[in-house]
């Protein structure tokens, strides 16, 4: 129509995203604009030779530009709060994010997957369960693949998507067949004013879902959901209708639904409790798009787990060496300990590599997994005095360089141990990325 024509969106951000917009909106023919608030975003030549007819607009961004669109995709890279994006949504734009574009192109059911951590690991379970299965799946989101992307290869018969709390913000019309929040704990506290606002988006995931699935040892994923619609959920404890537990039988512990033993524990392939968790919630998201117990069964017999997440590296000079490199905030680092602690032979701990950019994070809930499991600490990055005073019971040291604390490390642990980077922070003020960090870990390691 002609009004339709007059219309104008704008794409803020010049990441993959952003990049992924742009191309479904200029597929689709609908009139838009880009703005990145960088001088000089990355590519940004090949970006113009792309979209030569796009008017791009670099730097701050401009409050009377964006008020001139009927429509914002933002990136989750780029806070709400800013003045210019609050100011265009005072004057009546819309702003949705690349999800509701995603969303409103695809039939096929869409699993939906958040938390503060595990999120890539069960999304990237669920997926290959799916395709034991013999289904055609689209894996993506936050964990790399940018959502709008998926659609170049044809409808899927399902998506499993892993969506961030940035993404969940920009998120309305999500309506996922299963949705579920696996764990909440801190993180992007540089970003969100407070807990509760991070929570707040976490749970935008539930919205009109068909089905709910809760950590039952989290109450903070605890679905509200509309009158007479029971969450499902699952837990490392007991078994229940509609609940994925554990039961042990004869001196053999089970994955358990209800009142069916699944599957020894033993046979998950994946190292850890924490996993264990991580395994029944996808049982639980894979059993409710009906994908067969069968082949889900299968796949936790042979997937190993993800590259950078309590990876096993080697053994070498009587020790063990975990690459828990994407342990990027407070919460994944409890988990790891607490999910590698327990099979701790009688004498053996843990030293532990930790440290980087802490994105304002408070320390403390380090304090008793270190205390009951960690021999060491040694202590990198930004943040590396602020652990060490919280920390301050257990023996600790600082090093400048992660090689140095690969070092440090091994003359302080003793026969047996185990030596885990895990640095509940981020890695940005010394890496690349976590990928580039777990990497130079495994270097070291391998350099001994
Ligand atoms: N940026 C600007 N100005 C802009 C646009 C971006 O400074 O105008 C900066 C951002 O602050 C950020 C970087 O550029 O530092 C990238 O931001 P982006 O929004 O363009 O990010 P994308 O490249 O589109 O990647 C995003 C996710 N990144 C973020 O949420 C920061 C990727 O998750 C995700 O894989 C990708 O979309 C596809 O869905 C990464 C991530 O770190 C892995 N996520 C966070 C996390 O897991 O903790 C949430
Ligand atoms: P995300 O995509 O949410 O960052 P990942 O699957 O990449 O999640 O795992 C990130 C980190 O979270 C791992 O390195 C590990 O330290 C931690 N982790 C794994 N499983 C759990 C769990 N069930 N609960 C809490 N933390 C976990």
């Amino acid at each position: 129509s002609l009004i339709a024509s007059d219309q104008l969106t704008i794409v803020i951000g010049l990441g993959k995203t952003g990049l992924s917009c742009a191309r479904y909106l200029q597929r689709k023919g609908i009139r838009f604009a880009i703005a990145d608030t960088r001088e000089n975003p990355p590519s940004i030549d090949l970006v113009r030779e792309e979209f030569a007819d796009v008017d791009i607009r670099l730097g701050a961004l401009d409050a009377a530009f964006l008020s001139s669109a009927s429509e914002i995709v933002l990136s989750p890279g780029v806070a709400q709060s800013t003045p210019a994006i609050v100011a265009a949504i005072e004057n009546g734009v819309q702003l949705i994010g690349d999800i509701d574009l995603f969303c409103r192109e695809v039939n096929a059911p869409i699993i939906a997957i958040t938390g503060s951590n595990a999120k890539s690991t069960v999304t990237t379970l669920v997926g290959a369960m799916a395709e034991t299965a013999g289904l055609s799946v689209g894996v993506g989101g936050n964990l790399g693949t940018p959502v709008l992307e998926m659609l170049s290869e044809g409808e899927k018969q399902l998506y499993v998507l892993e969506l961030s709390s940035f993404q969940l913000e920009t998120t309305h019309d999500l309506r996922a067949e299963v949705a579920t929040v696996l764990n909440v704990s801190p993180d992007h506290m540089d970003r969100y004013p407070d807990m509760q606002s991070y929570y707040r988006a976490k749970h935008r995931v539930y919205r009109g879902c068909k089905f709910a699935v809760e950590n039952k040892d989290d109450p903070l994923t605890h679905p509200l959901l509309p009158m007479g619609m029971k969450p499902w959920g699952f837990r490392l404890g007991a078994p229940d209708f509609r609940v994925f537990g554990l039961r042990e039988e004869a001196g053999i512990e089970y994955l358990a639904l209800a009142q069916d033993n699944l599957m020894p524990v033993s046979d998950i392939r994946m190292p850890g409790r924490h996993n264990v968790a991580n395994a029944l919630a996808a049982l639980a998201l894979g059993h409710l798009v009906h994908i067969p117990m069968d082949a889900m069964l299968a796949t936790l017999r042979t997937f190993g787990g993800l590259e950078h997440r309590c990876q096993w590296v080697a053994e070498k000079a009587g020790l063990t060496f975990y690459n828990d490199s994407k342990g990027t905030n407070v919460g994944a680092t409890v988990a790891a300990l607490d999910g590698l602690g327990p099979d701790l032979a009688e004498g053996q701990r843990i030293v532990l590599i930790a440290g980087g950019d802490g994105k304002g994070a408070a320390f403390n809930d380090l304090l008793a997994p270190v205390t009951r499991y960690v021999r060491h600490l040694v202590l990198i990055g930004q943040d590396a005095s602020a652990i060490q005073s919280t920390l301050s019971d257990c023996p600790s040291d600082i090093t400048n360089t992660l090689e140095q604390a690969v070092e440090l490390a091994v003359s302080k642990a003793q026969e047996g141990d185990l030596v885990l980077l895990s640095p509940a922070c981020a890695s940005i003020d010394m890496f690349k990325n976590y990928v580039e960090r777990g990497n130079v870990f495994v270097a070291a390691v391998e350099a001994l």
